[in-house]
């Protein structure tokens, strides 16, 4: 069986992922409808070889579709995602609009494919830096349990969007070449005050809350202990904007239940993991970076090593793409186990 799909952001990075990643993976369609908003309306975009016009996103839209992908933003979610509902077309929302909905299921199909089977017509896609984290602990909670985790992150421009990307590259030309140069978007574009990225590194993600935490730490914090079913779970993040383009990487500071477990336990529980690929090797100074990570389907880990006062703690180096696993690729995993279950 082929189905009708819609992508709506088809015109932005995400959108466009999402497409290649339908393409390569060969997802079974029927028809592809790309919507945009009206300034976006109009574009042609290729697909398979053929140009599809892109079309205006309103209610309507979604007649006799299945499976629409969303990818517009959160204020496009909230007033379409209800509508495309209306139609009987099931959702994969890439936006938090409704992430934290308790009759929503927020998914990693490696963690948590069994929440998809009762889902109400909408499941959201998590947050980039979330995904790439839980896909590395919940194998190490299956076998070790997880006590307490703490996360620095080191995330690419890209997760602020094209803006963002754009911004880098100017600033570090200008730089290079004595210019002056302004900060306009990171940060955060809507914030009060900007910042140069570029040589740079921004511990702010997303606007401040009011315990002091970003809006993307306390997804990291919040998201988790929703995908890995582990409200208790003692859990603080740092978020870091550095100057690279693609793949989000973490730094992660864990303690576990059981004793006695080293290093190479964990490369044994690591390595049989779906989706996780180790490399770590410190004789063949083997381990993930950015870069090594763009374009790559899997969440890497590297780095693991015993802490030095708390046996039962560990710190490990997690990378993936942002873009993939972080946001296309998941949201079309998730569309594929709905599929392979016959839970569409
Ligand atoms: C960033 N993680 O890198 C963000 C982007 O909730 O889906 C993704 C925001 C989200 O800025």
């Amino acid at each position: 069986k082929a189905y009708h799909i819609a992508i709506v952001g088809a015109t932005g990075a995400v959108g466009q992922k999402i497409m290649d990643v339908l393409a390569a993976r060969k997802f079974p369609i029927q028809s592809l409808k790309l919507l945009s908003s009206e300034r976006s309306a109009g574009t042609k975009v290729e697909f398979n070889n053929k140009q599809i016009v892109v079309e205006k996103a309103t209610p309507e839209s979604f007649a006799g579709i299945d499976i629409a992908f969303f990818s517009a933003g959160g204020t496009v979610s909230e007033s379409l995602v209800p509508e495309a509902i209306k139609h009987g077309t099931v959702v994969i929302d890439n936006t938090s609009a409704y992430r934290m909905n308790a009759n929503v299921p927020l998914v990693v199909p490696e963690v948590n494919a069994k929440d998809l089977k009762d889902h109400n017509g909408l499941i959201s896609n998590p947050n980039c830096s979330t995904t790439q984290m839980v896909a590395a602990l919940k194998p190490i909670d299956d076998a070790f349990g997880l006590k307490r985790v703490i996360v620095s992150t080191y995330q690419a421009v890209s997760g602020a969007g094209q803006e963002a990307v754009d911004e880098l590259i100017k600033q570090t030309e200008a730089s290079l070449n004595d210019e002056p140069f302004e900060a306009k978007i990171l940060p955060v574009k809507g914030d009060e005050r900007h910042f140069p990225i570029a040589f740079n590194a921004l511990p702010q993600i997303d606007v401040f809350e009011d315990n002091g935490y970003t809006k993307e730490e306390m997804k990291m914090i919040n998201e988790t202990k929703k995908i890995m079913n582990r409200p208790d779970l003692k859990i603080a993040a740092t978020c870091v904007r550095l100057p690279f383009f693609t793949s989000h990487a973490e730094s992660i500071y864990i303690e576990i239940e059981k004793d006695g477990v080293n290093v190479s336990d964990f490369w044994d529980v690591l390595k049989k993991a779906e989706g996780l690929k180790l490399q770590d090797d410190p004789d063949t100074q083997t381990y993930p970076t950015p870069l090594s990570a763009a374009n790559k389907d899997d969440v890497f880990v590297g780095r693991v090593r015993q802490d030095l006062d708390n046996k039962q703690g560990f710190h490990l180096w997690v990378v993936s793409d942002n873009l993939l696993k972080g946001a296309a690729l998941n949201t079309v995993q998730i569309a594929e186990c709905l599929i392979k279950n016959k839970w569409l």
